[in-house]
């Protein structure tokens, strides 16, 4: 007899939130909807190619990046999905510059939602993994009136949940609330997600690595003598590391997640900044992995510390086994790599 729970993600998350004495049903109620947009954007990307979906849209988005037909219709899917439960007070998209208010003729509610709609868009041609990442807080801003961008722009440690979901071999939906890591897998036939990875916890050391080589020349020279570090032969650390890396975060860090190791979107000198965003896609990553016992960094403070300014804005990011962070961290803590990162 398989010894896993047979566990739908609705039952989880109602008993889950039964845990918490007082607690009113509306979180279960959102995450029910989210669940209904992950499933209908799931069963869109796996037709992409037959509805002749695939291409550019033929418009940029906020960061003059072009934007593909499945990023606007998963951005769109999601607000669609979420406008109208009631549950929330704001949104906000990496497909969108400015925050993205609750229509008026609904209700509004206590919660804010942050989204990265189709994380790893340049790869949907090619069949590679894509995903959907999101972190949801609670609001700041006075109860009962629209949400402001002061609710979006919190720390990653005020996260009330965080999660993403891989369009992959197979669909997957990871979440956290702060308490445990699960992992739920579409089951198509019956169009529900089933528990699949419960309790998720990261190794402490992992043996891949996962950063795009082809910056080299343009990096910290504290990195570069890590990867080389990494690449050396020695077999009580289990050097060298192998190397992985799709250009998908969401499937490079559910890699991490579950084999343990590190992935990295680091500063460079042309992007003093690194690539990826704080707050829908570095944020509820970093909250994920920290509650699966791994860590998530920006090279010296904890990304869940990061004081956000800008919806939209950038940070480096080391994350993974808590021991191959720590590690990364200390070879960019040497002088001669301090003198680097400030001159940037
Ligand atoms: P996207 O949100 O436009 O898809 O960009 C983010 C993606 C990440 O998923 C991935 O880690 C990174 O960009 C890859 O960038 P690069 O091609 O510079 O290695
Ligand atoms: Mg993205």
């Amino acid at each position: 007899m398989p010894k896993m729970r047979f566990m739908t993600i609705e039952r989880h998350i109602i008993e889950g939130e039964k845990k918490h004495p007082g607690a009113t049903g509306e979180l279960s109620r959102l995450l029910s909807d989210l669940v209904l947009a992950f499933k209908v954007i799931s069963l869109e990307v796996n037709k992409a190619g037959l509805v002749d979906i695939l291409g550019f849209a033929g418009s940029e988005n906020v960061h003059g990046e072009q934007v593909k037909k499945l990023d606007v219709y998963a951005h769109e899917m999601m607000f669609k999905a979420m406008d109208h439960g009631g549950h929330l007070c704001i949104m906000a998209s990496e497909e969108e510059e400015d925050i993205i208010h609750i229509p008026s003729n609904y209700e509004i509610g206590k919660y804010v939602l942050l989204f990265d709609p189709l994380d790893g868009s340049s790869n949907i041609d090619a069949n590679v993994s894509i995903g959907t990442i999101f972190s949801i807080y609670k609001r700041v801003s006075e109860d009962g009136h629209p949400g402001t961008q002061e609710d979006c722009l919190q720390q990653g440690l005020n996260q009330v949940v965080a999660g993403y979901v891989v369009y992959g071999s197979s669909t997957i939906l990871v979440y956290t609330t702060g308490d445990g890591v699960h992992g739920f897998t579409l089951d198509p036939s019956i169009g529900e997600f089933i528990l699949s990875h419960e309790d998720i916890r990261i190794p402490k050391k992992g043996k891949i690595y996962s950063i795009n080589e082809g910056n080299y020349k343009y990096w910290h020279p504290g990195l570069k003598k890590y990867i080389k570090h990494l690449q050396e032969e020695d077999a009580e650390s289990q050097r060298p590391y192998s190397s992985r890396y799709t250009g998908s975060m969401v499937a490079d860090v559910h890699r991490t997640l579950l084999y343990g190791g590190i992935f990295m979107y680091p500063a460079d000198s042309r992007s003093p900044k690194g690539k990826l965003r704080l707050m829908y896609e570095c944020n509820p990553m970093a909250m994920i992995m920290e509650a699966a016992g791994g860590r998530a960094s920006d090279g010296t403070k904890r990304i869940v510390e990061i004081e956000p300014t800008n919806l939209h804005e950038r940070t480096p990011i080391f994350i993974g086994s808590e021991y191959d962070v720590k590690q990364v961290e200390e070879f960019m803590a040497n002088e001669e790599s301090l003198s680097w990162i400030d001159k940037l």
